[in-house]
């Protein structure tokens, strides 16, 4: 059933479409927004190439050399819309408190009233793309579903790459089911006759808006990466968190990896980092040479939904099926199977292009290239002085493509999980590997943990900013509330995983890192992994369990003796009193919702360090 929405046009749903009131909201937001028309889309590749195709003779996309990149396209952002804006991030609730002192919080009523206003007629002389998706295998009990209205074909396309999108939604839907509900304009409306730009966003108003008693979602203004891709941050982390505060589950800003040791005892583990701390090469880590047997494969490398499983374990599903990585520091040796999963069929976001229209950014190779086409699409030359590719460039890929995908990874039941690792970026106090002595304690580190900021993030280098489990920017209620949502739901799953916590980023004297990172943490990814197994050993200081020197595999790497091993991995009573100051900073911010557990947890630990 058709109906009109303005000047007598009509939706014009296809048949396989059912959801009335998936039908009456897409032609209220038809009706506000004013499109000149309306796409349903299927998730076909027919339809995906033709969408790149018309980006491709539009400006929006260049096809790169088929030859060095085949079915690759490069697209270069609007300056001004080059990341997640935070500060435009909002949690519209209810009650203030009920989206707590972490989030950026407006008054729904105020809010709607706000959106109403820019959404009206932001779509003129574009076309309204109706996106069907699933995240989560379709069908799964861990799955959900959204239905994403944008005016952008890059969102669309990289919806395609990035979520299950398919026509097969809305029979999941049937007349009635649930879906999320997102609306995303990039808020640059056309007049009749109006060049468009090649990345139309608008300068003035950002908007990432999100009401967690409605579970809606809404957008303006931005084309970029989280801003746009409904799905990933929003829905999955934002929207899913609320979600699964009420139905007793978690949505984790986790990737989820799979460690096969020659005993063929396979095991898998979720692990938390902040941006910029290398989630997407630990997921994709090849062991080193000197550990024969043991595999590495990855289920996810950003988000999982985690869902207490029937005997007694948590299982884990990734909702989304493409990765959206960051390009610059990939290379052959950081990543390798990064590298050839982005050989084809990949989308790159503000990376630089070569002469012979293959793609380039820092880190890439050794040897820089003696020219290029930066990401502003300027030329570029080694001596001038700017970065070729923009430090937040990105890859849009499917994860089909990558070469240490596991088997399990579209299992709908999940992995179980066995192992949880939080870790962030600290040049001191924190050691290298720590494992927590139970639940709460566990709860207490990851509720704790801090990074240090890097330039690219703040201009300023160094500052510990405190980003419990790394999802400071991602929950979508109160935090101190989110705190006791993960205590209890560990005490009510009675095999829950252990808990860790790692730093890769100590520093010597001269800034240096110590540990050498990347495939190396295979070494301290084997002591847990052994440690769920009840085999490997570990020594108790006030802040947890620890392996000694002889409790770590080293065969294969030169130099790293225990003087080394010391430096990275010793735990010094002065810095962690210190640590303790610093985190008051967010127990007090907290202290509203603050769980008494995590208050105790605090003493005990201050009386520990003497
Ligand atoms: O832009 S995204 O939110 O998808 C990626 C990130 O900032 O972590
Ligand atoms: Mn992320």
């Amino acid at each position: 059933m058709n109906q009109p929405y303005a000047a007598g046009i009509d939706i014009d749903a296809p048949s396989y479409v059912q959801h009335h009131g998936a039908k009456e909201w897409v032609a209220r937001i038809a009706a506000l927004t004013k499109p000149d028309r309306i796409r349903w889309c299927d998730g076909s590749q027919q339809e995906y190439d033709r969408l790149c195709d018309e980006m491709v003779k539009s400006g929006t996309l260049k096809r790169l050399n088929p030859r060095l990149r085949p079915n690759c396209f490069l697209a270069l952002s609007d300056p001004g819309d080059v990341a997640r804006t935070e500060d435009r991030t909002f949690i519209c609730s209810q009650q203030k408190e009920d989206a707590g002192p972490t989030n950026n919080w407006v008054e729904p009523r105020e809010m709607r009233a706000a959106l109403d206003k820019l959404f009206d007629g932001c779509m003129r002389g574009r076309t309204l793309y109706v996106v069907p998706f699933s995240m989560g295998p379709l069908g799964s009990h861990i799955a959900h579903i959204g239905i994403e209205l944008t005016d952008s074909p890059y969102v669309v396309v990289s919806m395609r790459l990035m979520t299950r999108m398919t026509k097969k939604v809305w029979e999941i839907l049937g007349r009635s089911g649930d879906f999320v509900p997102c609306v995303h304009s990039v808020g640059a409306p056309l007049v009749p006759g109006q060049k468009d730009v090649a990345w139309p966003c608008s300068r003035e108003h950002k908007y990432i808006v999100h009401y967690p008693e409605t579970r809606e979602i809404w957008s303006f203004g931005s084309g970029y990466g989280g801003n746009a891709l409904l799905g990933k941050k929003c829905f999955s982390l934002r929207i899913a968190s609320v979600m699964g505060r009420d139905q007793g589950w978690l949505a984790e800003h986790m990737l989820i990896l799979g460690v096969t040791p020659p005993s063929g005892e396979k095991i898998y583990v979720s692990a938390a980092f902040p941006s910029a701390c290398g989630k997407t090469n630990f997921a994709m880590l090849i062991p080193p040479a000197a550990f024969k047997g043991w595999k590495v494969s990855t289920i996810g490398e950003d988000i999982a939904w985690i869902k207490p499983g029937k005997d007694g374990r948590f299982y884990a599903i990734n909702p989304e099926s493409g990765i959206f990585g960051v390009a610059p520091g990939t290379s052959e040796k950081t990543n390798p199977n990064c590298m050839a999963m982005i050989r084809s069929n990949t989308i790159f976001t503000n990376v630089a292009m070569t002469p012979d229209g293959d793609v380039w950014w820092e880190g890439m190779t050794d040897v820089l290239p003696a020219k290029l086409i930066d990401w502003q699409g300027r030329e570029w030359t080694p001596d001038c002085g700017r970065k070729a590719a923009h430090p937040n460039s990105r890859f849009t890929v499917p994860a089909t493509q990558c070469p240490s995908i596991d088997p399990e990874w579209e299992n709908p039941e999940g992995v179980p999980i066995s192992a949880f690792v939080f870790g962030g970026r600290r040049s001191d106090t924190v050691p290298l590997v720590t494992e927590a002595f139970d639940w709460d304690a566990g709860v207490y580190i990851a509720a704790t943990m801090g990074s240090e900021t890097t330039a690219a993030a703040t201009g300023k280098v160094g500052v510990v900013r405190r980003d419990p489990m790394a999802m400071i920017p991602f929950v979508g209620y109160n935090m101190g509330d989110y705190f006791s949502h993960w205590l209890k739901l560990g005490r009510s799953v009675p095999k829950r995983p252990r808990i860790f916590c790692v730093n890769w980023f100590r520093t010597d004297a001269d800034g240096k890192f110590i540990w050498p990172g990347f495939g190396e943490n295979m070494r301290v990814l084997k002591w847990i992994v052994e440690r769920c197994q009840g085999k490997a050993h570990g020594v108790e200081t006030p802040i947890g369990r620890v392996p000694e020197f002889a409790d770590v595999e080293w065969s294969g790497l030169e130099g790293f003796d225990d003087e080394k091993f010391r430096r990275v991995s010793s735990i010094d009573g002065s810095e962690w009193r210190r640590e303790l100051k610093l985190q008051d900073e967010l127990l007090r911010l907290l202290s509203g919702r603050l769980p008494r557990e995590l208050a105790l947890r605090r003493e005990a630990l201050e009386r520990s360090l003497g």
